[in-house]
């Protein structure tokens, strides 16, 4: 119940792809101004992939699991 790693560094138009690898649903969003999402309930198993297309640096959270955090910086 938690991101792996739990800080990424990736390029402008890079595909973050989030791996659900437990055996119960997550719920990814991020209100980053530039990078801001909603991926819906993923199930247990999926990869759903988002694509960052401005630098700077961007938390993600679960909204199931709030102590899930993940910063991701783009170059
Ligand atoms: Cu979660």
């Amino acid at each position: 119940m938690g991101f792996r790693p739990e800080r990424v560094e990736i390029q402008v138009g890079d595909s973050l792809i989030f791996t659900n690898e437990d055996n119960f649903g997550h719920n990814m969003h991020s209100a980053s101004p530039g990078a801001a999402f909603d991926l819906g309930r993923q199930a247990p198993g999926t990869r759903v992939p988002y694509v960052y297309r401005r630098a700077g640096t961007f938390e993600v959270f679960c909204r199931i699991h709030p102590k899930m955090r993940l910063s991701v910086v783009v170059r």
